[in-house]
């Protein structure tokens, strides 16, 4: 809106960038004489950015199978967060966090949120640090969180559902020492055993 009086030119309703990034107009003055004098200007407005959007993923969740013993750099996922912004406030990074651990086996990119393979990977494993509570188990949630470099960032987040399918890369069992020592009393009853503690992996389904 402009004043006739002053020609001081103010908003009447908030600006969204994201809806209407700039605006142009021509303004005239007009004298009070007779005939009545006139010129005009062209004036352009250019909308500047507020960081009011996060970003946000295309998907809120994610669910990915993973083949035991995938090869190192396979690729799991490639999400794609959007930020409606402009400049820094639509620059975003990835992150991730999940079981404690799990970011020495997959790793995701900061810049481009390629989520790949770091070691190998096998259930047995994964039990063994924890990673897995136990062999029943066999999915865990990854949290992947997009952040802009607004000042404050905002971040969007969605989930990825990571399960590991080992039925291809199959553990044989394995004893939990390469030699033991049993000790039997003589006259032994027979069938009393001597006891030897081992372990199988990936045995469930
Ligand atoms: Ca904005
Ligand atoms: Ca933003």
């Amino acid at each position: 809106m402009i004043s006739e009086e002053t020609g001081i030119i103010e908003t009447t309703q908030s600006l969204d960038r994201e809806a209407i990034s700039s605006y142009s107009f021509v303004v005239v003055a007009l004298d009070q004489g007779f005939p009545v004098q006139s010129a005009y200007t062209r004036i352009r407005v250019t909308v500047l950015d507020d960081n009011d959007n996060a970003p946000e993923f295309d998907q809120s969740q994610y669910h990915v199978t993973l083949l035991e013993r995938s090869p190192i750099g396979s690729v799991l996922l490639l999400p794609r967060a959007y930020d409606p912004d402009t400049s820094h406030n639509a620059n975003i990074s990835y992150s991730m966090s999940g079981p404690e651990g799990l970011d020495e086996y997959i790793m995701i990119d900061p810049d481009t949120g390629l989520i790949q393979i770091l070691s190998t990977i096998s259930k047995a494993q994964f039990v063994r640090r924890g990673i897995l509570t136990d062999f029943q188990d066999s999915s865990m949630t990854i949290t992947l969180r997009a952040s802009d470099r607004g000042s404050p960032p905002r971040v969007g987040e969605a989930l990825l559902t990571l399960s590991i399918d080992d039925a291809a890369g199959r553990d044989p069992p394995v004893f939990t020492s390469q030699m033991y020592q049993v000790t039997l009393e003589e006259n032994a009853q027979q069938g009393k055993p001597g006891w030897v503690d081992s372990m199988y992996f990936n045995m469930y389904y």
